[in-house]
């Protein structure tokens, strides 16, 4: 039985393969609220899944326990080097954060190479446990492979969320802070026990109100949450507005080469360390959609960031620039314009011109985290510059957290997709490309995502949004792990290792990726949604608005012609990939309309017509999502009934979406081209 609010850390007494872990010895070394923090994690999680409270004995760090009986040994790799049987491999890890997990008889030690390693231990052996897979001889040594995993809020000042799906924010309501503090604890265990290690608390857009969350008023609130956060080993950043020199300090200006400017932060950063000592730093979104930025000046990117990034240089902040900069009052009639190739064109000439204190967050794809788009080809180009990939957990353009969208899946073919830039190492995937920072390597330091939490009882709106969510932090510590890995581990923990409806849950999740792009825009066709909302169907929403996205379809052909013969975005990739994708016979087939502009009767690789293949897919997605429902269905007798009722009415609703979106579609090619489907299924006329 599933208790929502707990997500993946459910409280149900499982049977173990382990003996009871009656005494918890915690090296007296450790000193560090992170560490407490795991002690508390673990007698807490025994008790959730094994019934008892362990008692907890501070043992000295030179002591051999190595007898001890149903004991564990909680501690830093460092404490145990005198231990014979603990393992080398882990006395020489120095990476940050990572953990060993190791049982031996009735002996378990889990020990980190810093506080926040041993914290992540806990959370994966307590995972390990409800999963059924610790046993005598277990052993486990990890490390993450992205130092940076973040979570990124769009929570406004006044309590709604940016693209929020799942009630209000957890920080703010009616243009103040106002939070439950148990709650955010909650929070900050569910991020922890995944791995995530940073988190933005306010919206990019850094509107009205918002601006004054950097004032002294508001920042001790700030400092609140951050010791909230703290002992979990996430560290916050803020959003903040880079016209705030002239908006807060009353400046003429805020030209970042202007001195009083400069001098301006520096005063401003030591204002706001003083409330919260160890912010991560600052995380900014200029010159984008309406946002001030360095453009406005006449200045670089690479301007702007700099001169932040001197304020923060005192602190150790860092500054985190994303580069969603594009032109968004295109004239739809202009051809020559084309927003995919926008964040390549900004930040590519000036690659290496940014400190080092600087890293860049770029969307996984040029438009705006459509359901299928190609990997910005800044992945893997960029040798100098610090930056990570943004992925948007948030249902914005895949269903709103009411349509099932498991996104591991796309996220799985992002960590895949092969940049090609080497031909000498053949590791250029990008999930071979997150590492720490390296001087000159084309390295991906990690993820930030838009998150999809609310206020709701359930977190995420939709309780399987939660795998999402879950999702995202596996994949951030593991970009390797795949989209089927995850949903194994996040159903059982959820709905019980080893239940019948964990494995249909599964299932569920596998097939709802799928089943949403086809039933809304296969082939890499994209904005075909609603304007604003961005929720359901609007063939030509956005063909004659300002946001360069457009698809021109006609009665003969559909696509923007990507190639060099057309707007030139394919040069962009490396000269494989160029070549790849510049080909329609080469060029992925979901991604083909991304590239390509094509006549409805051009041959796809199964035979059939470009047209036929679109109206297949919006039968077969709806097939898809009817299936989805009797699924579902199929487990009434062994769920929760309020978890069972909330999913089954957003599974109806997505199910009228679906509808919505097939039949839009379908009837909108069939009247733009007269031809009837060659199954002879209703289109409407
Ligand atoms: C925070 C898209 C969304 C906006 C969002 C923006 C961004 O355009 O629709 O709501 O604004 O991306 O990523 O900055």
């Amino acid at each position: 039985m599933l208790n929502e609010y707990d997500c993946w850390l459910q409280k149900r007494k499982i049977a173990s393969n382990i003996k009871a872990p009656e005494t918890v010895f915690i090296q007296d070394s450790l000193s560090g609220e992170t560490a407490a923090q795991a002690v508390k994690e673990f007698t807490s999680g025994i008790q959730r899944l094994l019934g008892f409270l362990p008692k907890v004995v501070s043992l000295p760090v030179e002591q051999e326990t190595a007898a001890k009986e149903n004991a564990v040994l909680l501690g830093l790799f460092s404490g145990f080097e005198k231990y014979p049987s603990f393992p080398a491999a882990a006395l020489s890890n120095k990476t940050a954060e990572s953990f060993i997990i190791k049982v031996t008889g009735a002996q378990i030690i889990i020990a980190g190479a810093d506080e926040a390693g041993l914290l992540y231990g806990v959370f994966r052996f307590l995972n390990l446990l409800a999963l059924g897979e610790i046993k005598d001889g277990f052993e486990l040594i990890d490390s993450p492979v992205s130092p940076l995993r973040m979570i990124n809020h769009w929570d406004n000042f006044d309590g709604t969320i940016e693209r929020g799906y799942a009630g209000g924010s957890l920080f703010y309501k009616d243009g103040n802070f106002s939070y439950d503090r148990q709650r955010i604890e909650d929070y900050a265990q569910l991020l922890a026990s995944t791995g995530i290690n940073r988190l933005s608390i306010n919206n990019v857009n850094v509107r009205a109100k918002a601006k004054l969350l950097i004032t002294e008023e508001y920042l001790k609130h700030v400092g609140e949450l951050a010791a909230i956060f703290r002992p979990f080993g996430i560290k916050l950043f803020l959003s903040i507005n880079f016209g705030s020199p002239w908006s807060l300090g009353k400046l003429p200006t805020a030209d970042p080469l202007d001195p009083s400017v400069l001098e301006w932060w520096k005063n401003h950063t030591a204002l706001i360390y003083k409330y919260i000592p160890d912010l991560a730093g600052f995380i900014i979104k200029a010159d984008s959609e309406g946002e001030p930025g360095p453009f406005q000046y006449n200045r670089t990117h690479a301007d702007g960031a700099n001169m932040l990034a001197k304020a923060l240089t005192p602190f150790g902040g860092t500054v985190i620039w994303r580069c969603f900069v594009y032109n968004c009052t295109q004239d739809w009639r202009d051809k020559n314009t084309d927003r995919a190739r926008a964040a390549y064109d900004h930040f590519m000439p000036q690659d290496g011109d940014f400190a080092d204190n600087v890293i860049l967050q770029i969307k996984f794809g040029p438009y705006d985290f459509q359901v299928r788009e190609p990997v910005s080809p800044l992945f893997g180009a960029l040798k100098k510059t610090r930056h990570v990939m943004e992925l948007q957990i948030t249902q914005e353009y895949t269903g709103h957290q009411i349509d099932l969208c498991y996104l591991p899946t796309v996220w799985e073919d992002i960590m895949n997709f092969d940049t090609a830039f080497s031909d000498t190492d053949k590791r250029a995937a990008i999930k071979d490309l997150i590492a720490s920072n390296k001087k000159d390597y084309p390295n991906i330091e990690g993820f930030a995502a838009v998150v999809n939490v609310g206020l709701d009882n359930n977190w995420c709106g939709h309780t399987l949004a939660q795998a999402n969510l879950y999702g995202y932090g596996r994949l951030a510590w593991n970009p390797a792990v795949t989209a089927e890995e995850i949903a194994d581990e996040w159903s059982a923990l959820s709905f019980g290792a080893g239940e019948a409806a964990a494995k249909k849950v599964k299932e569920i999740l596998l097939k709802s990726y799928g089943a949403y792009e086809k039933y809304t825009s296969p082939f890499g066709v994209c904005f075909m949604v609603t304007p604003n909302t961005h929720y359901g169907p609007s063939v030509e929403g956005y063909e004659f608005s300002r946001w360069g996205t457009y698809h021109r379809a006609d009665k003969d052909a559909i696509g923007i012609d990507r190639t060099p013969s057309g707007t030139g975005y394919t040069n962009q990739y490396s000269p494989k990939n160029a070549a790849m994708f510049a080909d329609p016979s080469t060029c992925p087939e979901n991604l083909i309309l991304f590239f390509h502009r094509l006549r409805y009767d051009y041959k796809m690789k199964n035979g059939q017509t470009l047209l036929q293949n679109i109206y297949d897919t919006h039968f077969e997605g709806y097939e898809e999502a009817e299936n989805m429902i009797k699924d579902w269905k199929a487990l009434k007798d062994s769920l929760e009934e309020d978890v069972y009722k909330s999913v089954l009415s957003r599974f109806e609703k997505q199910l009228d979406n679906a509808r919505e979106w097939r039949d839009q579609i379908n009837t909108y090619f069939w009247r733009k081209t007269g031809i009837d489907d060659a199954k002879g299924r209703k289109i409407y006329e």
